[in-house]
């Protein structure tokens, strides 16, 4: 389990370079937000999720919504390492005519199964996907990423009374609480507290974790595989812009992209040095 997680952490760090390489590029972008949910779609792809990088539409497969569709840097770097598209695609990350748009595109992106970006609509497509497997009587689960900030849309809370209605427990949302939004403090912009215990009344499973803790991450995913009768809530206490000083903790650098002159130090507290 030890290397197992070493392993897991070594990838994610992998992808914190490629994300700010990816931004740096592209000038265009959400380095916080991607930053802040990497360790948790890493462990998805590569600890928990069935899929095949070979047959991307693979009916077996679980599925995965991005419902914070603006951090699709880290969606994207992520397939890449899968291998479902080549690493080189990133550099055209919002280029006119390129597969990799500012947000998920599942008509474009090989691995991509729901276009999101407007905020507040993923859980509801995670649980009507959730409930299409139980009806079809399959065991495909569903996990969706969202943020805090993105909790304060009233379609999630339709969505999480109705899987809880639903018992869906092929369903698991990865709460991304970072604490920041776009215009600054979650808590200050609209209060979302307490959000293991809002979902908790809605009748789910809820377990809360460090988000950047890879051990307590994977063992949140295996305990939500488990849980019978209810989905499960993760809620990942998270750092903006996790990994880069430059970024962490700052609103500001929601949607602004590293600089020429922040790559190099970017790239430095990443043990990066190419
Ligand atoms: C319906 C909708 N309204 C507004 C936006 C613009 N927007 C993009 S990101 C964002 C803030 C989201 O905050 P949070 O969910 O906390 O994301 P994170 O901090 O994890 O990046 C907003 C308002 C949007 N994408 N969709």
């Amino acid at each position: 389990m030890k290397e197992k997680i070493a392993d897991l952490e070594e990838k994610a760090r992998r992808l914190r370079v490629a994300i700010v390489k990816t931004l740096h590029k592209s000038q265009s972008g959400h380095t916080g937000g991607s930053l802040s949910a990497i360790d948790m779609v890493c462990a998805l792809y590569f600890h928990k999720m069935r899929h095949n990088p070979q047959d991307p539409s693979w009916e077996g497969r679980d599925r995965f919504v991005l419902s914070k569709g603006h951090a699709a840097p880290a969606l994207y770097v992520t397939l890449a390492e899968c291998g479902y598209f080549p690493a080189e695609d990133l550099m055209m990350l919002r280029r006119l005519g390129s597969h990799l748009q500012g947000h998920p595109d599942s008509k474009g992106t090989p691995g991509v199964d729901v276009c999101t970006g407007s905020l507040g609509q993923g859980l509801s497509m995670a649980n009507g996907m959730a409930l299409g497997f139980k009806l079809d009587g399959k065991d495909n689960r569903v996990y969706a990423v969202l943020g805090d900030g993105e909790l304060q849309e009233g379609q999630i809370w339709e969505a999480a009374m109705a899987a809880g209605h639903y018992k869906s427990d092929n369903l698991c949302a990865l709460i991304d609480s970072n604490g920041l939004q776009i215009d600054g403090d979650v808590s200050k912009v609209m209060n979302v507290a307490s959000i293991g215990d809002k979902f908790k009344a809605f009748g789910w499973n809820v377990i809360e974790i460090d988000g950047h803790d890879m051990g307590q991450i994977i063992s949140a995913l295996d305990k939500a595989e488990a849980h019978k009768g209810a989905p499960t809530a993760i809620i990942a206490k998270t750092v903006k812009g996790k990994g880069v000083h430059l970024f962490e903790n700052k609103a500001s650098y929601h949607g602004v992209t590293p600089n020429d002159e922040e790559l190099p130090e970017a790239l430095r507290c990443l043990g990066c040095c190419d």
